[in-house]
C-alpha cells in the first residue's frame, strides 16, 4: 500500500520547487551541479568560450571578481537535451534554453549573426517556444571597423534580417546583452518560452529599436527588460544597461559618473517594471545578481568600491572584463531578480 504521508511530502516538494531558479553556488560544487539532471545550465567565464554539449556554458569574458561562484539555472521538470543545426539545447514543458557558438569570420559577422538567429528562430518554431525572453550575444572585437561599419552595427543588421519584423515586433523583443570578447567565436545563448513575458522600456532612454540610424543601420532588436512569470514566481531580466540618456552616451570616459548613470537607469527600469508587472522591488539593491562588464581591468577596485556603496552587500556581483559596444562606454551592467 502506498503511504499517504510520503505522497503528500512528494507533492509538497514539487509545489515548493520553483519552475525555474537561478542561483550562485560555490565553485567546489561544480561537478555535482553539472551531473545533476535538473540542471538546465551552468554559466561560467574564462578567456575563451568553449563549446559544450552538456549544461555548461563558458563565456569568453574573463571574471575579474565573483568567480569563486558559478551561476546555476535549475528547473522543476527534468530537462531533455538535443541539438538542432549548431544549437545545443535543453527543454522542459515550459521553456527552451540553448547555446550556439560559431567561428567568427572576420569579414562577415553580419552573415554569421544572421545564420545564428535563423537557426534559433527555426528551432523556436519547430519546438513551439516562440517567445524569446532573454538572450546573450558575445562577439569578438565588437567595436572594430570592417568595411567602414563597426562590428556591432553589422551584428545588428544580421540580427534584424533574421528576425520577424512584421507589424508589432517591437512589443515582443527579449531582454538582451551584446558584449565584446577577444575570443575567436561568436557565442549566443538564450531562454525562450511558450508564453510571452512583459516587455519593459526605460522612460529615460529612447527604446533601442527606435534609435536613430547612426548607432546601427538596422534597429537594435532588444527591449530594456523583461518580466516573466514562471509558475508561481516572477523573474525580472534587465538587459545590458549603459550610461545612455535618450540615445546619447553620457559622461564620456568618466568611470564613476558612467557607473552612477547606469545604476540610475536600472533603478528607473525596476520602478517601471514594478508599475507594469507588480514585482514589488524598488531598486538595484533588491536584485538577485548583476554582471558588470568592465573595459579596463585596472578600474576594478575603483568600480567595485563605489558599486558596493550604492547597492549594499545583498546583490551577487560578477565583474567581467569585456568590450562595450560603443567605444566611449567604459562599463555596462545587466541584472536579474528571482521572485520568492
Ligand atoms: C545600449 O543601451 C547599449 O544590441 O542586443 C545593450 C544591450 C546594448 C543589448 C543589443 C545592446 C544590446 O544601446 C548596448
Amino acid at each position: 500500500m502506498l503511504d499517504a504521508k510520503i505522497i503528500r511530502q512528494v507533492n509538497m516538494t514539487s509545489r515548493q520547487t520553483p519552475l525555474l531558479d537561478i542561483s550562485y553556488q560555490q565553485r567546489e560544487t561544480l561537478a555535482d551541479v553539472v551531473s545533476d539532471p535538473y540542471t538546465l545550465a551552468v554559466v561560467d567565464y574564462d578567456n575563451h568560450s568553449v563549446a559544450t554539449e552538456g549544461s555548461k556554458i563558458l563565456v569568453g569574458t574573463p571574471a575579474l571578481a565573483g568567480s569563486e561562484m558559478v551561476e546555476v539555472w535549475r528547473t522543476k521538470d527534468m530537462p531533455e537535451s538535443g541539438t538542432f543545426e549548431s544549437i545545443h539545447y535543453r527543454k522542459t514543458p515550459d521553456l527552451l534554453f540553448g547555446q550556439i557558438r560559431l567561428a567568427s569570420d572576420d569579414e562577415h559577422i553580419e552573415n554569421t549573426t544572421r545564420t545564428i538567429y535563423q537557426q534559433i528562430g527555426q528551432l523556436q518554431q519547430e519546438l513551439s517556444y516562440t517567445h524569446m525572453i532573454r538572450i546573450w550575444n558575445y562577439m569578438p572585437w565588437i567595436t572594430r571597423e570592417d568595411d567602414e561599419m563597426e562590428r556591432y552595427q553589422s551584428f545588428c543588421v544580421g540580427r534584424h534580417q533574421a528576425i520577424d519584423t512584421s507589424r508589432g515586433f517591437k512589443e515582443h523583443l527579449p531582454a538582451a546583452t551584446a558584449i565584446g570578447t577577444h575570443d575567436d567565436h561568436i557565442l549566443v545563448y538564450f531562454l525562450a518560452a511558450r508564453e510571452d513575458g512583459i516587455q519593459i522600456e526605460n522612460p529615460r532612454q529612447v527604446s533601442a529599436f527606435d534609435y536613430p540610424s547612426q548607432y546601427a543601420p538596422k534597429s537594435p532588436a532588444f527591449s530594456r527588460a523583461m518580466v516573466k512569470q514562471w509558475g508561481e514566481q516572477k523573474h525580472l531580466y534587465i538587459s545590458g544597461t549603459a550610461s545612455i540618456l535618450g540615445h546619447e552616451t553620457r559622461h564620456v570616459n568618466m568611470l564613476l559618473e558612467q557607473l552612477d548613470e547606469c545604476l540610475n537607469n536600472i533603478d528607473v527600469l525596476i520602478t517601471e517594471a514594478d508599475k507594469q508587472a507588480d514585482i514589488d522591488i524598488h531598486n538595484v539593491s533588491d536584485l538577485t545578481g548583476i554582471k558588470l562588464y568592465l573595459r579596463d581591468q585596472d578600474d576594478l577596485e575603483t568600480v567595485t568600491t563605489h558599486l558596493r556603496k550604492r547597492i549594499g552587500d545583498k546583490v551577487h556581483v560578477m565583474v567581467l572584463q569585456a568590450d562595450i559596444c560603443r567605444s566611449d562606454l567604459l562599463l555596462e551592467i545587466e541584472g536579474f531578480w528571482v521572485g520568492e
